[in-house]
């Protein structure tokens, strides 16, 4: 629909940007840190481009000031970082490693004094190794008691501090590239192990929410969901229906069990007809049930369009993670659906499809079906940038795709959605995990790229200076 007056931001957004603490800490066994899958991960050959890895990273963890002044003097209200687990419990569990936390504490400080909001990651990816090969990390039910006490930790260092708390990230992307396409650690391919580690997921996500409830604690919490909205490529009902179980399958298989306690109807009976329906032990059922987000946290970076894929079709293709465009493979399910090219829109060097209606899309979705707040917790577009001789960056490319994101939340909200803040994907430049440093997407550009060794000086591109006015007008130019 079309919207004569759109409404204004609310007074109290939060305009933001967001890490993660293995893409930009580096200081990868500083201060006592422990060892996490990651860490291991990136040495085994040919799983990162160029064999890239997050030891040094951008810096962050020596440099947290320098880029905390930039966010200051560009006006952002809040900041999303992740806590890095095995800084706080090297080996996943038991004393609680001290130089670890004070970095977080003193992250959170100054971030404070900047009159910025930290927003926490609990959870981005960087499981201990040592859970992993103790009782294989996200397979064990053990990993429920170790992460809960993790969170605990944390609820207890920050309360009162930190507000806003994002339990995990990207459930759906991790499990499913861990354990499908075995592109992100452990490597696995499998998906009777992919529902049984989500499923767990579930619990653990649970359980840490409940836990902040039971605890009293002052603030927020919700999951962050990769929230790729599907639609059909034309009307033929086959690929209609295509869509809409690749929405049963792929969105709402994760969201109705984080608001609703439950799987979805359809999905479920699709996994126990074919053996792959996850395990439920007693209890699981109410702790799901019990356990309510405060927000649903979204990442938003582009739709997917789909046809109908019949079972001796085309089952998961490679990413690109070259950078040279149109280097994707074709990807689908057997018997459910394949992703298509979507004819109306852009697509980046990655071969992401740009289409910021599809945020507006996803807003309106979830509003309808969830009655939920939102917290856009990350978009962005992950490109080539090029320093100029006298140290510019002109990315107005990123400029366009954050603006027009910018404009579509704003359509969603005069439309009814309640979105509560807007970070971008990212704040510098950092590593993006299977991408290498070449595909940036930083408001600050670093000075590093594939190989060690340079200066890792930070540079304002054009975009920093387009957002710092954005804040500054709530929006309401966009
Ligand atoms: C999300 C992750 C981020 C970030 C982003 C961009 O899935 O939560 O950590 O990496 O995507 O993805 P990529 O780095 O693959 O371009």
């Amino acid at each position: 629909m079309e919207h004569k007056q759109l409404d204004q931001f609310p007074e109290d957004f939060l305009w933001g940007s967001a890490s993660a603490a293995y893409q930009v800490e580096g200081a990868w066994n500083g201060d006592g840190k422990g060892v996490s899958v990651w860490d291991e991960f990136v040495r085994i050959p040919n799983k990162t481009f160029k064999g890239t890895n997050g030891n040094v990273a951008v810096d962050h963890y020596h440099r947290y000031k320098e880029d905390i002044a930039l966010m200051a003097e560009q006006g952002l209200k809040t900041y999303r970082f992740s806590v890095a687990w095995t800084r706080i419990f090297p080996n996943g569990r038991g004393e609680i490693n001290e130089a670890g936390l004070q970095f977080y504490k003193d992250l959170v400080d100054e971030l404070i004094v900047h009159n910025i909001e930290p927003m926490l990651t609990l959870y981005h990816w960087d499981l201990p190794q040592a859970l992993q090969d103790e009782y294989q990390g996200w397979e064990s039910r053990n990993i429920i008691e170790d992460f809960t006490n993790y969170a605990t930790t944390l609820f207890e260092a920050f309360r009162g501090k930190v507000n806003y708390w994002v339990s995990l990230n990207e459930q759906n992307i991790f499990t499913s590239l861990g354990y499908l396409m075995a592109a992100h650690p452990p490597g696995v391919t499998d998906s009777k192990r992919f529902y049984e580690v989500n499923h767990i997921a579930n619990l653990v996500n649970a359980s840490v929410i409940k836990k902040f409830h039971d605890m009293e604690m002052p603030g927020k919490i919700g999951p962050s969901f990769a929230y790729t909205p599907n639609y059909s490529l034309d009307s033929n009902p086959v690929n209609v229906l295509a869509a809409e179980d690749t929405e049963e399958l792929n969105a709402n298989f994760w969201m109705d069990v984080y608001l609703y306690g439950k799987y979805p109807i359809v999905a479920m009976k699709y996994l126990k007809d074919r053996g792959l329906a996850p395990t439920f032990e007693a209890g699981d059922e109410e702790l799901l049930a019990a356990a309510k987000p405060d927000f649903l946290g979204i990442n938003y970076y582009q739709s997917a369009t789909d046809v109908f894929n019949p079972t001796d079709g085309v089952g998961l293709g490679k990413m690109n993670t070259t950078g040279k465009k149109g280097s994707s493979e074709e990807s689908g399910t057997p018997g459910v659906s394949k992703r298509v090219e979507n004819p109306f829109v852009e697509r980046t060097n990655w071969d992401w499809e740009i289409d910021p209606q599809g945020l507006r899309i996803a807003l309106r979705r979830i509003t309808s079906r969830y009655r939920i707040p939102v917290m856009i917790t990350e978009n962005g577009l992950g490109e080539y940038d090029k320093l100029t001789e006298d140290n510019q960056i002109h990315d107005d490319y990123r400029i366009n795709y954050l603006e027009s994101h910018v404009h579509a939340i704003r359509e969603a909200i005069t439309d009814g959605a309640t979105v509560l803040g807007y970070c971008t994907w990212s704040y510098t430049d950092l590593l993006s995990w299977l991408n290498g440093y070449q595909k940036r997407y930083g408001f600050v550009y670093v000075d590093r790229d594939e190989e060690e060794g340079k200066t890792m000086n930070r540079y304002k591109k054009d975009s920093y200076y387009w957002y710092q006015k954005v804040i500054a007008e709530n929006g309401n130019n966009c």
